[in-house]
């Protein structure tokens, strides 16, 4: 991998920082990780050449690494040493790193004849399953793995009748994970620098929980999953997307034809990742957990997947109704109670039964760490093999802290807790991508809990920057440093092109805000140029030039990022992609305008504002498929958010300045009459009703819960009007239904006690009446008639009457 050097042309534009984090610099050579300070790294380290990589390119973090004497080149014919039983899903990744770096491979088995043959070696497998490995590592003068954790190995460089290189696994996947340090350190060149690796993880579980609602990941995304998690050392894929009719509403189905085709190609594919592909079921929503027909049926699918390989099991009992049916009822206690029957049944009669991986679970009730009754039975009822997942202290958890941890397994007693880590999942805010790194995670967790699922964004692809994060994380959270993991993964994804590393990180810039945490950076890098466009602007001073040139690089994203290296998460951020690309066109159309302000050229002005409103409507198409309950996929149905706002601000300033000099502008947008506003809802957080008549509709009012009947928003003129036109703007967008009143009228009054009724909602996120004559009007509102459905919240970002109807 490719570090961007200082004098590169890419450079000369800053890289988007996350704001709070530090870039503590690449491990320094001659560190060794792991508390053992080693021998300096040869100084051909720093820099190894030959299309080599370095040790400070290694992700995962090795937990240490140590100088060698001999550096091995891996040129023309390799011999690789195996033993009979060596892992062969590791033999097949070496054959292809090496294959790759232009070497012929010529493979012997330990023992036979031809084991000592000329030109370099690697000795490949564990000490049990290689008996020349012990050999190597001793004469290599290192210590073998067998001390090491689970999934750790060995790798070392020496010279032993020729140059050797000696991947040593504790076991299988460790050898396999030998494999890809190996790759790493070649990175496509033929040079092995000389060093002692020494690793293993932290975290025993790293992965992904597939657990989100909306379109499930298409299979061929779920391959290349499991490729990137084998050479980024995540070890588990735990199946379980929300809209999978047959793990939920018809979990008692069983597969069929193409359906079980696939399933066994992804169970095949994970294991030759060394993935451990998970089934996690759902029967929550119709189960009676004490009945032997239900136990038969759960038992009858997981055979199904068994005959597949599957050897790990789950029950997802999330997001199901917390009550039980009659026959449960006079059986159980509790939910706890009934819920722990059946998983312990379960992993008694079945799982041990087969001598398969213990079974995991995720609790009804899955967050918070405080104690509680349901979690106290749960615990202690349910067989302590069992795993427990937990999401933190909320659903979202923008920190997970070690007191937490600690008094999340005190009360879910339990041995066994792993963390369902909402993040970075966007099924509730399926407009949205969250390309920011993973953060806020203590670095001791791992002394807690067995590990982390991470629960990915509905866009598959877009989800590896997150689970590159992962990866980093859990193989060692003490050394995990959240941007250079991120740095890293999105130079991993962009490829070896400066230009097109750049052009991702402005790309991504648009994409940080995560709205579960406070606080969380809005687009920091098209900030910094817009608020210095402003502050020149109000200044007087030429400025903002930087403003125009990533505007400029944002319009042109669509094709220069097309050739990146990965075309899966160009292909899923597209949307994205697209609508960020109109709207740097509709900001470069009101930096014109605003020059011919400055200049007082009020024509061109004018007509650079004409051009705005095409740009703005074309941004706020729905381009994002989706996929809701009845489990139909249909395209075209979410507007894309991207810039966390700062371009509809930027807008909305703009105007202001328009109409400052042009107030009748025909291209200036609607704008109601001064006015106040309240409403009977209460407000989540600091989203106050005035927002709903600021001129802005970058900000809005939200409601703190659904409303009732008869609930309103109101808005006071003070003085009365004679009015024609009403326009209220709610949820995120003027296209796109979302938390808005879904049955509500509008009615005006002169004296707020009389009222006549105007017009009513009709589904639509936006509501707009013109009135064929005027009316004298001093209060507006929008009365609530009936409930939402989903029992949807309400966001209002703009409530208006204007005298006269706007032109558009
Ligand atoms: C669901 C999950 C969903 C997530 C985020 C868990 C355990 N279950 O509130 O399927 O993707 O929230 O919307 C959930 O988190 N429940």
């Amino acid at each position: 991998m490719h570090r961007m050097s200082p004098s590169s042309p890419a450079d000369s534009t800053p890289v988007p920082r996350v704001r709070g984090l530090s870039r503590r610099h690449a491990l320094g050579l001659g560190l060794a990780l792991g508390g053992t300070l080693a021998l300096p790294l040869p100084a051909a380290l720093a820099d190894a050449g030959h299309g080599s990589g370095s040790v400070s390119d290694l992700r995962p973090r090795p937990r240490s690494v140590q100088g060698s004497e001999h550096e091995v080149v891996l040129r023309g014919k390799v011999t690789v040493v195996i033993g009979a039983e060596t892992d062969t899903a590791a033999q097949e990744a070496l054959a292809e790193v090496l294959q790759s770096a232009g070497s012929r491979v010529h493979t012997v088995v330990a023992g036979s004849a031809d084991d000592i043959v000329a030109g370099p070696r690697i000795h490949l497998g564990t000490p049990e399953d290689n008996p020349t490995i012990a050999v190597q590592l001793e004469a290599a003068g290192v210590p073998g793995p067998d001390g090491l954790a689970a999934d750790g190995y060995v790798l070392a460089t020496g010279r032993n009748r020729g140059p050797v290189v000696t991947l040593a696994g504790r076991d299988a996947r460790g050898t396999y994970y030998a494999v890809q340090t190996l790759r790493q350190l070649l990175a496509g060149g033929w040079r092995v620098p000389a060093v002692h690796v020494r690793d293993a993880p932290r975290m025993e579980i790293r992965g992904a929980i597939e657990g989100f609602y909306g379109i499930p990941w298409s299979h061929q995304a779920r391959l290349d999953h499991f490729a990137f998690y084998g050479a980024h050392k995540l070890n588990t894929y735990i199946y379980t997307p929300k809209d999978d009719l047959l793990l939920r509403s018809k979990w008692r189905e069983l597969y069929e034809g193409e359906e079980l085709e696939k399933l066994a190609e992804l169970v095949g594919t994970a294991s030759a990742h060394h993935v451990s592909f998970t089934y996690a079921l759902s029967p929550g929503n119709d189960i009676t957990y004490g009945s032997d027909e239900d136990f038969e049926a759960t038992v009858t699918k997981f055979e199904q997947l068994r005959e597949l390989g599957v050897t790990r099991f789950y029950i997802a009992l999330d997001d199901i109704p917390g009550e039980l049916d009659d026959a449960d009822a006079a059986q159980f206690a509790s939910l706890a109670e009934a819920q722990a029957h059946y998983l312990t049944r379960l992993q008694e009669d079945y799982v041990q039964a087969h001598g398969l991986e213990p079974l995991e679970t995720v609790p009804t009730h899955y967050a918070g760490s405080e104690p509680s009754a349901y979690k106290r039975t749960f615990g202690e009822q349910t067989h302590p093999d069992v795993r427990i997942q937990w999401t933190g202290e909320g659903v979202f958890s923008p920190e997970v802290t070690e007191d937490s941890v600690v008094r999340a397994v005190e009360s879910y007693h339990t041995d066994h807790l792993f963390i369902w880590d909402n993040f970075p999942v966007n099924d509730g805010r399926r407009d949205r991508l969250f390309l920011n790194p993973l953060e806020g995670r203590a670095p001791t967790l791992h002394e807690h809990i067995a590990g982390f699922t991470s629960n990915p964004m509905i866009e598959p692809y877009a989800s590896l920057i997150a689970l590159a994060n992962y990866a980093d994380y859990c193989w060692d959270p003490i050394v995990y440093d959240a941007e250079d993991s991120w740095q890293a993964v999105l130079d991993e994804l962009a490829g070896a092109d400066e230009k097109i590393r750049h052009d991702l990180r402005v790309f991504v810039d648009l994409n940080l805000h995560w709205p579960y945490r406070d606080g969380s950076p809005t687009a920091p890098a098209l900030s910094a140029d817009v608020e210095a466009f402003w502050a020149a602007y109000d200044g007087g001073t030429d400025g903002g030039q930087e403003l125009s040139e990533r505007l400029a690089t944002i319009v042109g994203l669509e094709d220069t990022l097309e050739p990146m290296a990965s075309p899966g998460f160009y292909a899923d951020t597209l949307p994205w992609i697209t609508a960020a690309g109109h709207w740097a066109e509709a900001l470069r159309a009101q930096l014109e305008m605003l020059r011919a302000i400055v200049e007082d050229r009020l024509e061109d002005a004018s007509a650079a504002a004409a051009r705005v409103g095409q740009h703005i409507a074309a941004a706020g198409e729905a381009t994002v498929p989706d996929q809701r309950a009845d489990g139909v996929y249909r395209e075209d149905q979410i507007v894309p958010s991207v810039g966390d706002g700062v371009f509809e601000t930027f807008v909305s300033r703009a105007w202001e300045e328009l109409r400052a000099v042009l107030p009748d502008d025909p291209s200036l947008p609607f704008r109601g009459l001064p006015a106040t506003a309240s409403t009977t809802l209460g407000t989540y957080q600091d989203y106050a009703p005035e927002r709903m008549v600021d001129g802005d509709l970058a900000t809005m009012f939200w409601s703190d819960a659904a409303p009732e009947v008869d609930d309103e928003i109101r808005i006071d003129l003070e003085q009365i009007h004679p009015i024609t036109f009403a326009r209220i703007q709610m949820a995120g967008s003027d296209t796109t239904a979302g938390d808005q009143i879904y049955e509500g009228v509008l009615e005006f009054s002169a004296d707020g006690t009389s009222w006549s009724q105007v017009g009513s909602t009709d589904g639509s996120s936006v509501l707009e009446v013109t009135l064929p004559e005027a009316q004298e009007v001093r209060v507006a509102r929008l009365r609530v008639t009936g409930k939402n459905p989903g029992g949807q919240w309400v966001q209002v970002r703009e409530f208006g009457l204007g005298e006269t109807a706007p032109a558009s």
